[in-house]
């Protein structure tokens, strides 16, 4: 309880901080100085996200939770002839891409995700139909990648391209970069201490274990650096945002 107070008088005197900015707003008119407003008026909302939660962890869980069904759901087996090949030479020739807004675009082989340092984590998976599962997933985290392809400033978002189409359109989806730095949020390359199976995504998902099942894209083959979601797909940011108006953050 304390806490929760501290933590509103804290957010208060930042958004106070904010008023008194837009009170100098009025007064200056000088490029830079509006510069300088905007960057401040930035990192203020930056302030409060931090404050309300820029870092908060999805719970984790003990192995004695894991569910001993996961039920796999939307695309379980990619009918995609390309899709097809790797999966027949387990993956081998698979390579994820990592371009767009990046500095050095790379191509990742599963063998060389493998060699890069790795987190387990145990949580649970909640599908908007319903249902829930735990399972224990283990993958390098996405903001390793992201370091090592070096972002340009404009970078804001993280498109996942899938391989596989459903109802005749490629399943993608996106993330901001808060969540793709998070520390839970990773490539998944194992579930249950097995290599990731078909069913569930392989050779690679994305866990971004703050949100919800939609959010969790199986297949991953590229992952592009974007400023803005327009053009991309239906600009929703995800499949299943475009056609069903489903939240972009599914927050859960
Ligand atoms: N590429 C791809 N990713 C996807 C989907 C899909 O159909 N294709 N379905 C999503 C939905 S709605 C859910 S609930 C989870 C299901 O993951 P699972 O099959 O491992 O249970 O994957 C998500 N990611
Ligand atoms: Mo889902």
């Amino acid at each position: 309880m304390a806490n929760e107070i501290d933590r509103r008088a804290v957010i208060a005197g930042l958004i106070g901080g904010g008023a008194l900015l837009s009170g100098c707003d009025r007064i200056g008119s000088s490029a830079p100085f509006q510069a300088a407003v905007e960057g401040a008026r930035g990192l203020t909302m930056h302030s409060q996200r931090l404050l309300i939660g820029r870092d908060r962890l999805a719970p984790e869980f003990g192995r004695d939770k894991i569910s001993d069904r996961f039920h796999a759901n939307g695309t379980t087996d990619p009918i995609e002839p390309a899709y097809r090949a790797l999966a027949a030479n387990g993956f081998r020739q698979w390579r994820l891409e990592v371009d767009g807004l990046v500095h050095r675009p790379f191509g990742l082989s599963l063998a060389q995700l493998q060699t890069l340092p790795q987190r387990r984590q145990i949580t649970r998976h909640d599908c908007v139909e319903g249902w829930s599962a735990i399972a224990e997933w283990q993958g390098v985290p996405l903001g390793l990648i992201l370091a090592h392809a070096g972002l340009m400033p404009d970078a804001r978002y993280a498109v996942f391209h899938c391989a596989d189409r459903l109802g005749g359109d490629q399943y993608y989806e996106s993330i901001d970069l808060i969540d793709a730095f998070h520390p839970q949020t990773i490539l998944a390359h194992r579930m249950n201490g097995q290599p990731l199976g078909i069913a569930h995504g392989a050779p690679i998902r994305l866990r971004v274990e703050r949100q919800l099942g939609y959010k969790q894209a199986k297949y991953v083959m590229r992952i592009e650096l974007v400023a803005t979601l327009d053009g991309i797909g239906g600009g929703k940011g995800g499949y299943w945002e475009d056609r069903r108006n489903y939240d972009y953050y599914a927050g859960i």
